[in-house]
């Protein structure tokens, strides 16, 4: 699949050397086109806030350069086996309390498999159904069958990255390739599931490898339903542990462009904003960007405290979903 596609192209209208001239635009202008376009479909007041577990963690079989989770790399992280159905339950609750919308539960596996641990999961979405939260898993490749019984069980959101740019994509994970990614997504989509697709900035991509990401994810049809933006965490032990960090000005140009191309989706700060200053992410909400994740911890990194979250959309005057 190439990121020129005839549906990619169809989807947008634009081409990649569109996209790339996109993301190179004088900084301001570009932010401010894209808060146009926000304002025409969104409360420009509203931040969606998910809430991340990680409810397996390491051991995984893949080989993402970027991931604390990979058997490939030595990150010295503690391996989990599945959690317990009653202490994610204990979790969502908590993040219910504190102000979250939606309950994100990871497993680091390759894909899912039908059995006991499925079984098990099926009851976490049920679980986080019932506390009135809205429930996302990312449990890596499945099938249509699977997505299915994720539906049954209540399930809003599966989430599947393509991460980079087609053209990059081999260099940052060799164990799949970006056509396996296509394929879950498309399951995804026939069990009737909302898409929630995005990627990492800062992996040493190139801009055209980002342009490629953006008109691959806006080439999505329907187009994602949200789509979390990732800054690459560097994880030490980690192929991609000592990479330098991007400026903030290349993710908030991403998340306009982003806005601009998939103008009804919710656009999600993910990981990196930890190391990003409250003025630079105020740039990010102006750009399009109505999502976070709250709780002090991502998947297995840290993430901003609660109360400064909580003091950073005061003062902004933007207000949690949740609220
Ligand atoms: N194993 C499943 C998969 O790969 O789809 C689900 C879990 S995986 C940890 C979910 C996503 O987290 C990845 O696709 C990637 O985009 C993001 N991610 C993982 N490690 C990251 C890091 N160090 N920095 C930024 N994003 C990261
Ligand atoms: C996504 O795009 N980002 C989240 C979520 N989807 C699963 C994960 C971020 C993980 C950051 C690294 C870690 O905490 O392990
Ligand atoms: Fe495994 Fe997902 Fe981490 Fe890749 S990103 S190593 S698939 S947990």
């Amino acid at each position: 699949m190439t990121p020129s596609s005839p549906t990619a192209q169809a989807q947008t209208h634009r081409t990649l050397e569109q996209v790339q001239a996109l993301l190179q635009r004088p900084l301001l202008d570009l932010v401010f086109e894209a808060a146009s376009v926000h304002r025409q479909h969104h409360d420009p007041r509203k931040i969606q806030c998910s809430q991340l577990l990680s409810i397996k963690t390491g051991a995984c079989p893949e080989d993402c350069g970027y991931c604390s989770q990979s058997a490939h790399h030595n990150t010295g992280l503690e391996r989990e086996k599945l959690l317990q159905v009653d202490r994610v339950l204990e979790e969502a609750r908590e993040a219910k309390q504190g102000g979250a919308d939606r309950f994100c539960m990871g497993a680091a596996w390759r894909n899912v498999r039908d059995g006991k641990e499925f079984d098990a999961v099926l009851e976490m979405v049920k679980g986080v159904k019932d506390l009135g939260l809205e429930a996302c898993v990312t449990l890596g490749m499945l099938n249509t069958e699977q997505a299915l019984r994720l539906k049954e069980a209540g399930l809003d959101y599966y989430n599947h990255n393509l991460d980079t740019g087609p053209s990059y994509y081999d260099q940052v994970t060799s164990t799949r390739c970006y056509q396996d990614r296509l394929d879950t997504l498309q399951s995804v989509r026939n069990a009737g599931l909302a898409v929630c697709c995005g990627g990492i900035l800062g992996m040493g991509e190139s801009l055209q490898d980002r342009a490629e990401l953006l008109l691959e994810l806006a080439g999505l049809d329907p187009q994602p339903e949200s789509v979390p933006v990732n800054r690459l965490v560097p994880v030490e032990g980690t192929p991609l542990g000592h990479v330098e960090p991007i400026a903030w000005q290349e993710w908030v140009a991403f998340i306009a462009a982003t806005r601009i191309l998939i103008p009804k989706t919710t656009i999600r700060l993910s990981a990196g904003r930890q190391e990003l200053p409250e003025a630079a992410q105020a740039l990010c909400f102006l750009a399009g960007a109505n999502s976070i994740f709250v709780g002090d911890k991502l998947l297995t990194t840290p993430n901003p405290e609660p109360g400064s979250d909580a003091a950073m959309l005061r003062s902004l005057g933007l207000l949690a979903v949740g609220e």
